[in-house]
Order: C-alpha cells, then structure tokens, then sequence
C-alpha cells in the first residue's frame, strides 16, 4: 500500500517518542520486534515510533479479550460495569490535555477542537454507564398459559472496532463505551496513520482499574491487520468506521464470515438555506459544517443547496468567512484550520480539486495548497458553476472544499439534497416550522440539523443510511447493536406433551 506508513526495523532518531501495542493489561513491543513511524503532518516530519503489529500480536489481543469475556469481565454485574464507566469517564477528564496533545501531534487536529472533544467525551462514558444497569428483557404473555417465556439481553463477546485516522479517541468512544457497559471486550484497531492516542488511552484505563484484556490496542503499518481482525474466528462483532469503500470490504468479509458489522461511512451532506433563513446564522454553519476540522469529518457539510434569490449574497458571505479563517500550527489555541492529516489525503483533495476546475468549476476562493503556509495545507474551498453528475459533487472529498448549486423550488431542494448514493446527515436553514418539519421528514439521511450543524450527543443516535452506512451509534438504539436477545420458554406444569407437534 503506498499509503502506509513505512515499516522501520532500523534504529529511528532518539527524539521519536515510543508506543507499544497494548495487549493483556500490558505495553508491549511487536512480537517481531517490527515498528513504523507516524508523521506530525503540520512539521511533516515523523514525531512518533510504533510498534507494528503482525498476527501474532493479534492472536494475543483476541486471546485476551476472550478470556476477559469468559471470565472476571464477562461475571460483572450492570452495576459493577457501570461503575467501570464511570471511572473511564474521569480518568478521560483527568488526562485531557496529555490526550488532546497527542491527536494535536498525529494527526494536527485543532488543538481548541480537541479541548472541546475532550470535555465532552467522559460525557459519554457516563451516559453509557446509566444504560449498564438497565439491560433489562421482556416477560412476554404466551399463547399456551403452560409456559412462562421472558427475554434477556446479553453481550455479544468480543467486538473489533476499526476507527479511522481523523478523530480516533470520539470514533473509539462511540463503540466502546456502550459495548463496555452491555459487557462486551474489545481488540481496537485505531488507523496506522493516527494511532497514539487510542494506545495511551488503553494503558490510562487499565491503570484507573479496567481489567487486564477487557480493551486491547494493536496496530500495524499493514492495513491488512484490519482485513485479519474481522476475519478472525473469535472475533464475534466488527465496529467499523472509515471510508465507503473500506466499510464495503469489511461488510462482505463479516458476512462471509457469518458476523454482525456496524459500519459508519462516508458522506456528502446537504445545508440547504431558503430565501427566509437567517443568512448570518446560515453561513455561521455553512463555515462550520465543512471548514471545521479541515473538512475531515464524515458529516462534513459539503455541498450547498441555496435558493436562487439569496445565492449570491450567502456565496459571498461564506466566501468572506472562508477567506479570514486563520490557518497555522493546530497547537496553538488561537488557529482556526490546521492542516490535512497526511499526506495521501492531501494528495486526494488536491486532485479533485483540479479535476473540478477542468471540468469547469468557478473557484470562488481557495481552490488549492493555502499560500504562505507550506506543508499540507489546502485552502478553503468554494465553488460554483458545478454538475450534479461532478466528482466534486458527487464523492467524499474529505477536505475543506464547499461546492454550491442554487434551486428555485423547495421539491427541487429536496431532489437536489437527496440526489447522492450517502445518506448521513443534512441541515435545513429557514424560519418556516412547517417547511422545516416537511423537509426533516423528507430528507433521505440518518441526521437532519435544523438551523444548526455538526451537533452531535452521547444520547441522539446516528445510524448513515445508503452508502454512508449501516446499523447506528450513539442513543438507547447502540444497545441493541452491542447485544443480542435470547428467548427463554419455562414450562409450568411438570406434565408432557405430544412430542410429535410443535408447541406453542
Ligand atoms: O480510510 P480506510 P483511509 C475517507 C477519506 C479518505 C479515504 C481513505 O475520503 O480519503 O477514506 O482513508 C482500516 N479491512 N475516509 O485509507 O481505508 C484502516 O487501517 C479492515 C472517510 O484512512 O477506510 C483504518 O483503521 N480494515 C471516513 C480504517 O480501516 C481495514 C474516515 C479506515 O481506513 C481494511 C476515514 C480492510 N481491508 C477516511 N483496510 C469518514 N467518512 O469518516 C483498511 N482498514
């Protein structure tokens, strides 16, 4: 893969700091002894070694995981997990900026991004821990008064969960707080390209008391390391987070293999912003839905569906918006948009964006590299004069790049918004309750924002729909995604029945 990061065997610079894997309650090198390096893509320079994980570390990660499942983890109690969670969450807190800096470094997230993140992730913990207690089944009346029949809800064993390189410790936290509090254990797998913080993270909560096995961390430069973990015989459940065609690759590979995946993929979602609308408030979220994070996330609002009688004023204003966001090192508190997190990624969004001024385009601003600042910076992007059946228009781009078509009726903005294969996440701007109302119901996503964007909570579920998905996260829905029913039938009267009928 020419995307990986390379494979080092030889001695790296002395300053690289040092990760091990973490399998069974321990920091471990590879088995092989193997490591790669990870970049800080806003020095482009490697700030990191890791150890490269083969299957051999794997085994020991699922080995272990099972075991916990099998023994003290899998004998708690809701209560006792719940308390679990709990810890998890403060210990989060406790160690925000350690956590926040390393995401700063392996990826250049925003560090004013990652302070906010970090506040709001032992948020979920916690949530998840009032739901531990609450796994409760059903007694069901059944139709032959000689039985009683009830249901229980169990965890389903131990769950891979791949997460991507853009935001690893939320993409983690969306799978392992509830399959930790359902009572599930986990190998993660976070992205060869950003991995640091999902290690440190497993070493800080067995330390604040998570029993050794319950969460094990392996990573490799191999993408293939994923392909292995979902294949693996005991691995009972794949969690996946990445790009579609990934997730597609996984989805078949679970079935092939007769297990459950929950895949949250890709978008391309719709702001769509009415002739009504506050358009100070619209092009606000307009920045934010697309500029934030560099355009590095899956709800990324991409695409612009304005009416024609304020197209021009909004273009305008989000242009001027666009053009002020202050780029530079994401470790200061005061940048605004720090640079792509790699390379590849850079790569891919710069040759869309030629592709889109070729095909002809109209760049409103951007378009490119961001002037004066080298490295992997890539200018916020806005443009018009763009085909629906366009690349631009069409595909994930990943990176800070608006592409903005005009309609003149609200069943064309409806048509527009829902003309994609990704079905994630929309936003509606207008002060019309009633339009606002239609269009919610309407939209073919699995999230529509109301005069807002990009807010996101432990307790709201998101479940992408078409190509940007399958099953949910988040929400009292993720619980059914971590367990699985059981039907109890207890016979009441101590007789027998005909054996050669089915009973009922
Ligand atoms: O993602 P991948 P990449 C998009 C974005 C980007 C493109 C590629 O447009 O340009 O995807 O990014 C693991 N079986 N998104 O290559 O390949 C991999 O090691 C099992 C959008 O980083 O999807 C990593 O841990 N696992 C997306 C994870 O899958 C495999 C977020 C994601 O990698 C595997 C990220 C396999 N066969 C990228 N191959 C979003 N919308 O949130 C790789 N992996």
């Amino acid at each position: 893969m020419t995307t990986s990061p390379a494979r080092h065997h030889s001695a790296a610079p002395a300053d690289l700091e040092e990760f091990g894997l973490f399998i069974d309650g321990q920091v471990v090198p590879a088995a092989s002894g193997a490591t790669f390096l990870s970049e800080d893509p806003y020095r482009e320079a490697p700030w990191a070694r890791i150890a490269d994980a083969g299957t051999e570390d794997l085994e020991r990660a699922v080995g272990s995981a099972r075991r916990a499942f099998d023994g003290e983890w899998g004998a708690c109690t809701g209560f006792e997990r719940a308390q679990v969670l709990r810890t998890i969450g403060d210990t989060i807190r406790d160690n925000g900026d350690l956590l926040a800096d390393l995401e700063v470094r392996d990826n250049g997230k925003l560090l004013r991004e990652m302070r906010g993140q970090l506040e709001s992730l032992p948020q979920y913990y916690y949530y998840f821990a009032g739901l531990a207690d609450k796994l409760d089944g059903r007694t069901v009346p059944p139709l032959n008064p000689d039985y009683f029949a009830f249901t229980r809800r169990e965890p389903i064993g131990v769950i891979g969960a791949i997460t991507a390189w853009n935001s690893p410790l939320l993409l983690l936290t969306v799978k392992l707080a509830p399959l930790l509090a359902a009572g599930n254990t986990c190998v993660a797998k976070p992205s060869e390209h950003a991995p640091t913080s999902t290690l440190v993270l497993a070493r800080l909560l067995h330390e604040a008391g998570l029993p050794a096995g319950v969460l094990n961390v392996v990573v490799g430069s191999d993408p293939m390391l994923g392909a292995a973990l979902v294949e693996h015989p005991q691995i009972d459940k794949v969690a996946f987070t990445g790009s579609t065609a990934t997730g597609a690759r996984v989805s078949g590979s679970a079935g092939a293999h007769l297990k459950p995946a929950t895949l949250e993929l890709g978008g391309k979602s719709a702001q769509i912003v009415f002739s009504d609308a506050d358009l100070d408030a619209a092009a606000n979220g307009i920045v934010a839905g697309v500029f934030a994070a560099a355009g590095q996330t899956c709800m990324a609002g991409s695409r612009l569906i304005a009416h024609r009688s304020i197209f021009d004023r909004l273009v305008s204003t989000v242009v001027e918006r666009a053009e002020a966001i202050r780029l530079g090192d994401p470790a200061q508190a005061s940048t605004e948009m720090g640079p792509i997190a790699n390379r590849a990624q850079y790569d891919k969004v710069l040759g869309l964006l030629e592709e889109a001024a070729a095909a002809g385009a109209k760049i409103e601003c951007g378009g490119g590299p961001a002037r004066g600042q080298g490295g992997l910076f890539v200018a916020p992007t806005v443009l018009t004069n763009v085909g629906p059946a366009s690349r631009i228009v069409r595909e994930e781009v990943f990176g800070p790049v608006l592409s903005a078509c005009s309609f003149d009726t609200e069943q064309e903005a409806l048509a527009l918004a829902n003309d994609t294969e990704f079905g994630l996440a929309s936003a509606v701007w207008t002060k019309d309750i009633h339009r606002a109302h239609r269009l919610a119901a309407g939209l073919k996503v699995g999230v529509v924002w109301i005069n807002s964007y990009r807010v996101v909570g432990p307790n709201m579920p998101v479940g992408g729909r078409g190509a940007s998905g399958l099953g949910v996260e988040n929400g009292v829905e993720v619980m059914h995604e971590y367990t699985a029913v059981k039907s109890v039938w207890v016979e009441l009267t101590g007789g027998t029945r005909d054996p050669f009928t089915l009973g009922h």
